[in-house]
């Protein structure tokens, strides 16, 4: 296995990289860096709220002393950190951007300058935040395995890369839209460990707990680094999922939120929605029907997971560097 050192190693930068001069200074003074995703601006989120919460989480992980990096693909350069400007373009490109997976990178990149804005999923976020040695990464909730996917064979990509590629993906457990019993058992499968911080269940996006179990709660920064250098200085590549429930005062109501999914999953059948339209269709139908309280949720969900990996990123930084983080196949 190839070694791949963390951030504070200052690893050699990939030539599809483009450093946001912010990033760059951050990283040359060795301050900790966390990864954040375009998919969830220009997909996830209706303008202009879209754009409000990229600020609002950005500045969340900087109260922290910590350098948020949005990940983008922009004239075929894969950008580490988007100054303000860009994270306009970005938001404002909204469903116009590009859903970039793992499958789509090599097609962005090759594409060159002049194509549409790539905004990244949390595949192919991980993938980049990997390559950039960047070892924590937020979102909101990662995709999983679809409800009904034993017919349909809709899985996410996020799980493939969360079993293969060395980066933490914090988040608010798995969309609760998904069919989080199996999406877990995926998980287990290849390999992945699911951390809990602030309560024992595995979270369920807009709802605090799914009813299910994640493999292990840890809620100090500390002893969360310790897993995470624990896992790679064992050459185990793959990242660990750290999930942390939407802040209570926000947490909407298990049977309001089945109601609008329930609603959204059969409006998405019968306008024959498939591929990657289906989540952000499903996110702007819950929203709509939820007369925006979904919407709300989601935005403290992400600003609260920024903070979590914010500590969990300096924690990472007061520890030797990992011998494997960053590393991926
Ligand atoms: N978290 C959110 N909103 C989002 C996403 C995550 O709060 O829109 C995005 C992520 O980019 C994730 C994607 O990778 O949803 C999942 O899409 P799919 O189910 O097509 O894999
Ligand atoms: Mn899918």
């Amino acid at each position: 296995m190839a070694d791949s050192p963390g951030p504070h190693a200052n690893p050699p930068a990939h030539p599809s990289l483009q450093w946001s001069p912010a990033v760059a200074a951050a990283r040359a003074a060795g301050r900790p860096l966390v990864a954040l995703e375009s998919t969830i601006v220009a997909h996830g989120m209706p303008w202009p709220q879209n754009l409000r919460t990229a600020r609002a989480v950005e500045a969340a992980v900087r109260e922290h002393g910590v350098e948020p990096a949005t990940i983008a693909v922009i004239d075929g350069r894969i950008r580490i950190g988007l100054d303000d400007a860009l994270l306009e373009r970005l938001a404002r490109a909204g469903p116009q951007a590009l859903k970039v997976s793992r499958r789509d990178l090599p097609a962005v990149l090759a594409a060159g300058a002049g194509s549409p804005i790539g905004a990244t999923t949390v595949a192919g976020t991980m993938i980049c935040a990997a390559l950039a040695g960047i070892e924590v990464f937020v979102t909101g909730g990662i995709g999983g395995v679809h409800r009904g996917a034993a017919t349909t064979f809709d899985i996410s990509a996020d799980l493939q890369e969360l079993a293969r590629t060395s980066v933490v993906v914090v988040c608010a457990g798995a969309k609760s839209i998904l069919d989080l019993c199996l999406t877990l058992e995926y998980l287990e499968t290849h390999g992945v460990p699911v951390l809990s911080c602030g309560q024992d269940q595995f979270a369920a996006f807009y709802v605090r707990e799914s009813g299910l179990g994640a493999d292990q709660r840890i809620d100090e920064p500390a002893a969360q680094a310790r897993f995470v250098r624990a896992k790679w200085d064992l050459g185990l590549a793959g990242g660990v999922l750290l999930s942390t429930p939407v802040p209570e005062a926000d947490a909407l109501p298990r049977d309001l939120v089945d109601g609008w999914i329930a609603e959204a999953l059969a409006d998405a059948q019968r306008q024959g929605i498939g591929g990657k339209a289906v989540t952000p269709f499903l996110l702007a139908r819950i929203e709509q029907l939820s007369g925006g309280r979904s919407l709300a949720a989601n935005v403290a969900l992400v600003k609260h997971n920024a903070a979590v990996g914010a500590r969990l990123a300096v924690a990472l930084a007061a520890l030797p560097p990992a011998r494997g983080a960053g590393q991926m196949r």
